[in-house]
């Protein structure tokens, strides 16, 4: 019996990371192979085979993925960054006590723009500003602790920071417009690569796909998610305020008076107004 890790599950073949070597494996007949996933901590019986899945973390459903401790949300100045997909990835981070790392990236196309998104982060979350073309993106590295992924727009470069940080990691990486050319994205399956110590970090596509329905919270509760807001929200005359009003709340004085980000703000609506119209049984 030896323990390991999943790395890459193809069909019902499950790459494994088994004291520091990597080996091919089959569930045992008695586990169902779809109820196993990357970044499961699992058993390997005597003839190789998976025979028991620890417990779990956490489990996302898109992208596949068990144990996820830390996300690198990626944004960049090409392509157009959407702010409104940075924020879903933090709030989907806060309900899955996932820890997120801001990661701006391809600063050496637009400095000025990196800054103004860090701004708006800076007090949140821990930011980097990075360039796969430098040594800045090495700054990473040093988040990487446990299981992490990679999250993000296509093409702002989460399979070039693999390659950056990883010498042999070979993860296929392709220019925006033949992406769009193609009409889809480049990564498609999802895969870690070990950064030794247990440290693993993930390049995925599925979360680019995120869409509210996979949030788990309604729009009531969606206002816990965004921490900035708890403060200044000690000055709604309700406590069930939703800040949806400018009248007696104390989280539109605040973005009014520039102490909570206009941007944030009206990302918080639109996720409330999507959330609301999402019908849930
Ligand atoms: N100028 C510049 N270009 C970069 C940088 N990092 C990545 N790119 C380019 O951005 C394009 C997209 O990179 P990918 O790594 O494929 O992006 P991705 O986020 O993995 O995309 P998907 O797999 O489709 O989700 C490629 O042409 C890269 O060469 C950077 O720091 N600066
Ligand atoms: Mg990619
Ligand atoms: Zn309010």
């Amino acid at each position: 019996m030896r323990e390991g890790l999943v790395l890459k599950k193809q069909a019902d073949l499950f790459t494994c990371e088994v004291e520091n070597e990597t080996l091919d494996a089959k569930a045992r007949k008695n586990l169902k192979s779809d109820g196993i996933f990357v970044g499961d901590k699992i058993v390997l019986d005597d003839s190789g085979a998976i025979c028991k899945v620890f417990e779990r973390k956490n489990l996302l459903v898109r992208p596949p993925l068990a144990n996820l401790e830390r996300m690198f949300v990626v944004v960049a100045p090409v392509p157009k960054p959407d702010l409104y997909m940075v924020d879903k990835l933090l709030v989907f981070c806060e309900i899955n006590h996932i820890l997120p790392i801001l990661c701006i990236n391809k600063s050496d196309l637009d400095e000025k723009m990196c800054q103004k998104i860090k701004k708006i982060y800076e007090k949140l979350v821990t930011v980097e500003v990075v360039s796969t073309l430098d040594d800045s993106v090495k700054n990473l590295e040093k988040h990487i602790k446990g299981i992490c992924a990679l999250a993000g727009q296509s093409a702002v470069g989460k399979s070039s920071i693999i390659n950056a940080l990883k010498e042999d990691a070979k993860a296929k990486v392709d220019t925006f417009s033949k992406k769009i050319e193609r009409g889809k994205q480049t990564t498609r399956t999802v895969q870690l690569y070990d950064f030794g110590d247990g440290n693993l970090l993930a390049d995925t596509a599925g979360f680019s796909k995120l869409d509210e329905g996979l949030l788990e919270t309604d729009e009531r509760k969606l206002k816990n998610f965004f921490p900035e807001f708890l403060k200044p929200a000690e000055q709604c005359k309700y406590s069930t305020c939703q800040h949806l009003q400018d009248r007696d709340c104390g989280v539109w004085k605040a973005v009014k008076a520039g102490k909570i980000s206009e941007v944030r703000f009206q990302n918080y609506l639109k996720m409330h107004q999507i959330l609301k119209n999402i019908k849930r049984y």
